[in-house]
């Protein structure tokens, strides 16, 4: 279940992240903002009703789902999305955005207690780590 994701995570390293924001299409001012950002994550639940608010100085957002049902998603950049969250098998959480007739996948997974959070835009790839607070 997604029990395991919910509570309180903070960024302790990101690797590729730059790579990865100038493949989404997000522009340079932005992109400095999000290397230099050390988010929370706050993972809650509500019935069957997931959202994952992520905080920084730079800027805060939030987006909520139910898993398999697909839902208009707008991201931290800008980006209005059509997502779809599902659960696989190993336990980890696949948040896939479309838009523009491109897309992405975020995927989630619990590694020795910490979120590791790995992102793929058309190949180029991003690992963030997250220790809970
Ligand atoms: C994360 O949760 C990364 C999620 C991807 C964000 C993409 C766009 C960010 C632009 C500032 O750690």
């Amino acid at each position: 279940a997604v029990d395991a994701f919910l509570g309180k995570w903070c960024l302790v390293s990101s690797e590729g992240f730059e790579e990865y924001m100038k493949e989404l299409g997000v522009g340079m001012a932005m992109r400095k903002m999000g290397s230099m950002a050390k988010p929370d994550v706050y993972i809650t639940k509500d019935g069957d009703a997931v959202t994952v608010k992520t905080e920084s100085t730079f800027k805060t957002s939030q987006f909520s789902f139910k898993i398999g049902e697909k839902f208009e998603e707008n991201t931290l950049d800008g980006r209005k999305t059509q997502t779809l969250v599902s659960l696989k098998d190993d336990g980890s959480l696949i948040q896939e955005q479309e838009w523009d007739g491109k897309k992405t996948v975020i995927t989630r997974k619990l590694v020795n207690g910490q979120l590791v959070v790995e992102c793929d835009m058309n190949g180029v790839k991003c690992v963030r780590v997250y220790q809970k607070a």
